[in-house]
Parts: C-alpha cells; sequence; structure tokens
C-alpha cells in the first residue's frame, strides 16, 4: 500500500511510519513540523534528542535500506498542495495523526483555543474535501481520543463508538435507533476531536469514503522495536505541564528525582495503550478498513484502564520515588470509573502489552539516559481551566 501519515514527524506518527515501512508499504510523510515550533514556543523540548525530520528519514534509509518520502504541508492551511498529493500521489491510505494534541495547551488562552479548533478542524475537513475532489478511493484512519466519551462513570461499559437507544414516537410506540455515542469532551482539544466525528460522519454517509476513526487512550512507552534501531531514530519524549502524559511524566519524574505530581484527588481513571500497540493497531485499522457507503467503523484503540493515584502509588513502590499531590489545574470530577469494550482489536489479533515492572524500568531508563537534557521548570502543569486565565490572567496553580 502507498501510506501517506498526516503528523508523521509526531510522537504517535513517527514510530507508526517506520513500522508500517518496515511491514513493506511505501510511506511518505506529511508534516508542517509545527510540534517543534511549539516546543520553540514553549522553550520546552522532548527529553529525548530528537533529530531533524531529514536526518531521520535519512538514517532510516541507511538502516533498513527503505525509502520514506516527506511534504512539508500544512493541511489546514495549504489545501491545493493537500490535494496535488491525494490526486497524483497513487496514495491509497491516508493515517490523520495531524492535529494540536495538547488538552493542556488548548486552554491556555484564547489564541490556543483558536488555533486548536483552526487548526485541526480545517485540516480534518480540507482532508475530506481533498479526498473527494481527488476522485480516489483512499482510505482514511484517523486518530481521535477516548476523551470524546468523557470523563464522568457511565455505568455502563462504553461501546466503540456507537450507542443503541430507544426513543418514543409521537404514536406513542418506541423506536430503536443508533446514535453515536453522546459526548462529552473535557477540554477544547477533546472537543475538536467530538467535531472531527461528525465531519467524518457526513462524508461517509453523503461520499462514501471510507473512514476509520480509533479513540485512542494515553500512550505510554516512547521507543518501538524500529525508533530502537539506532539513536537517530528515537521518538520523542515529552515531559512538559503542556505536552507530557501522565504516564510518561511519572517515569520521567521518578526518573529525575522529581515528585510524581498527582492532580487533586488522582481519582480520574484513565484508558491507556503502549506505544508498540499503538503502531500494530494502526497496521490492523489499515488492513481492515470499511467498504465504500458504510458507516465510519469506530474503534476503541486502548488495552487498560487505570485510576491516576494508583499510577502514582505503583511507580513509587517500584522506583522509590515520592507522590505530591498537587491543586488540580484542570475542570475534571475528583473520581470517575471507566469500563470500555475493545473487542473489535482484540477479535483482529491485537495481543495488549499491559503496564509491567520491566516496561516501567524500561522507560525509566530512557529517561534516566537523557535525564542531563531535562529542563525541572518546564514539569509542573500551568494552564487552568479558568475564565480568568482565558481573560489573561498569570499561569499560576493554586
Ligand atoms: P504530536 O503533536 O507529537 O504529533 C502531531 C504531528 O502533527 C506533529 O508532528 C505536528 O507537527 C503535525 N501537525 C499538526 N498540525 C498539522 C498541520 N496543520 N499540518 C501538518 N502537520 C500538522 O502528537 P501525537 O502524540 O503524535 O498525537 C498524534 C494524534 O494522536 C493526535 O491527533 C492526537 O490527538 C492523537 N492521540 C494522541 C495520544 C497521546 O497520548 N499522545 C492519545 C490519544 C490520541
Ligand atoms: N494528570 C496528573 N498529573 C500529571 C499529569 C496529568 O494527575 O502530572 C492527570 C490529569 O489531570 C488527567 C489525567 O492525568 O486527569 C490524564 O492527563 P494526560 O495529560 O495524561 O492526558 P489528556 O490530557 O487526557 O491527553 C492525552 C493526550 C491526548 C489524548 C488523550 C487520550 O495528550 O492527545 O487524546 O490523552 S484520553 O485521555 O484517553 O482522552
Amino acid at each position: 500500500m502507498k501510506i501517506a501519515i498526516l503528523g508523521g514527524d509526531g510522537f504517535c506518527g513517527w514510530p507508526a511510519s517506520l513500522h508500517l515501512s518496515d511491514l513493506g508499504h511505501d510511506v511518505v510523510i506529511v508534516d508542517n513540523l509545527s510540534r517543534r515550533a511549539i516546543d520553540t514556543e514553549l522553550g520546552a523540548e522532548s527529553l529525548t534528542p530528537i533529530r531533524s525530520i531529514t536526518e531521520r528519514i535519512d538514517a532510516w534509509a541507511e538502516v533498513s535500506g527503505r525509502t520514506i518520502g516527506f511534504h512539508h504541508i500544512d493541511i489546514a492551511q495549504d489545501y491545493d498542495a493537500l490535494l496535488d498529493l491525494l490526486t497524483y500521489g497513487e496514495i491509497d491510505a491516508v493515517v490523520h495523526f495531524a492535529e494540536q494534541r495538547a488538552a493542556p495547551y488548548s486552554m491556555k488562552n484564547s489564541r490556543n483555543k483558536r488555533y486548536t479548533v483552526d487548526n485541526n478542524i480545517n485540516a480534518t475537513h480540507n482532508l475530506l474535501a481533498a479526498i473527494v475532489e481527488s476522485g480516489r478511493d483512499i482510505h482514511v484512519a484517523h486518530l481521535g481520543t477516548m476523551g470524546a466519551y468523557g470523563y464522568g462513570t457511565a455505568g455502563m461499559k462504553i461501546p466503540e463508538g456507537y450507542l443503541d437507544i430507544e426513543v418514543p414516537t409521537d404514536s406513542g410506540e418506541r423506536v430503536g435507533q443508533e446514535i453515536l455515542y453522546p459526548s462529552n469532551p473535557g477540554s477544547i482539544y477533546h472537543m475538536t476531536k467530538v467535531l472531527d466525528q461528525h465531519l467524518f460522519a457526513y462524508y461517509a454517509k453523503n461520499d462514501s469514503l471510507r473512514i476509520t476513526d480509533l479513540h485512542q487512550g494515553i500512550i505510554w512507552g516512547t521507543n518501538t522495536e524500529q525508533t530502537a534501531r539506532d539513536e537517530r531514530l528515537i521518538n520523542r519524549f515529552d515531559y512538559d505541564g503542556d505536552y507530557g502524559t501522565v504516564l510518561n511524566r511519572f517515569l520521567m519524574q521518578s526518573a529525575v528525582g522529581y515528585p510524581l505530581t498527582v492532580h487533586g484527588t488522582g481519582g480520574q481513571t484513565r484508558a491507556f495503550i503502549h506505544i508498540t500497540d499503538m503502531v500494530r493497531c494502526i497496521q490492523l485499522a489499515l488492513e481492515n478498513p470499511p467498504a465504500a457507503g458504510d458507516r465510519v467503523k469506530i474503534f476503541n484503540q486502548m488495552t487498560e484502564t487505570h485510576r491516576v493515584r494508583d499510577l502514582a502509588r505503583l511507580i513509587a513502590e517500584v522506583s522509590g520515588a515520592t507522590v505530591e499531590m498537587v491543586p488540580n489545574p484542570r475542570k475534571e470530577s475528583a473520581e470517575n470509573e471507566l469500563h470500555v469494550v475493545n473487542d473489535a482489536f482484540l477479535d483482529l489479533g491485537l495481543e495488549p502489552t499491559t503496564l509491567s515492572e520491566g516496561l516501567l524500568h524500561e522507560v525509566e531508563d530512557i529517561a534516566r539516559r537523557y535525564a542531563d537534557r531535562a529542563d525541572l521548570s518546564k514539569i509542573p502543569a500551568t494552564s487552568l481551566w479558568t475564565k480568568e486565565q482565558a481573560a489573561g490572567a498569570p499561569l499560576t496553580v493554586g
């Protein structure tokens, strides 16, 4: 297959590109390098020393003998370049990772809210409109989020995207309907993924586009079999208060001797998936596309759930780290239960890589190796979910 990886320079996109290339697919990366620009804006770098996109691609060619193409395109802004690629590039499938993905970054101020909405919604809509205009039959696999469902307690296992309901008709009968599971996003970022869902439903219905939406949980880990082959292929490792996600942050904090920053009571339960399973899920999704005319295929791309304070406790136990309960900068329930259906990937043969002491140590070891690159002042989460912050108040927690 010829596969375009939109956002292929990012944390998920880079290892997914290498995995698919390694399987023999013809991979082309499309990225505007905005994530690297945001690093500069925030003064926060990946803990691991990631190479430039051209160095990465050259190193992969040297190590594997395989070529990966690169197009520097802003897919939210440069529609014509995207259309050109899709029309003449002989692309069979697109994996769409190219969005601003940090909830705290999206909540920092109105500029970031507007950027996140403009970037993510235009990126997704440009892609869908361009596929229709290209006249080609291109399967889209998009990275959505478990956060589209929200983090209340559902009282049921969250299904894979759709919910069967019964509604009373005007004549008093009850009829069955299938609806998208009610959304309840917890940040502007998560809201853009909810809006994406409706764009997908429309284009699948109106234009018979073949679309898979992967409702992904929090990724943890850093390297995959391919990125570990050469230091020049190393994946990014975000640990700062905006882009660092909880489990990788805790492992990095433990490695550098910083108390684990549990927000509030740590009662939030979230869905997780290891990075090596993420790349395998992308492969499985591409190998099992929906047919033209089908509804959007939605998979819950997660393998386990954990409560934040339990993760902190576990890491403290295995590594001797200390835990600090800090005021929660976010607006989220103090406690939630989370039970999720993930049968679609299991049925396709996914064998989950779940949390184990060995894997926790592996990530911590990587963090320890690059500990001298860490800027501890970037660890606290300073983006607040308040109106005052949006109105320009200084960014302080507590
Ligand atoms: P990332 O920020 O590391 O990578 C995103 C990439 O997309 C970056 O390289 C960025 O430069 C590029 N990009 C952004 N806007 C673009 C545009 N307009 N044009 C071209 N390129 C653009 O993020 P990630 O962690 O790799 O996440 C990838 C996707 O997976 C996101 O859509 C995210 O919502 C989703 N996801 C991530 C996680 C996670 O834990 N990291 C969990 C669930 C879902
Ligand atoms: N948290 C802490 N301490 C920290 C960091 C986070 O207690 O130091 C808590 C947060 O308050 C939250 C939970 O951990 O309750 C998860 O936060 P996170 O930053 O790890 O994850 P989130 O903001 O939800 O976003 C990440 C990715 C996003 C993806 C999402 C999947 O950045 O792109 O969509 O995970 S999910 O969470 O399943 O919606």
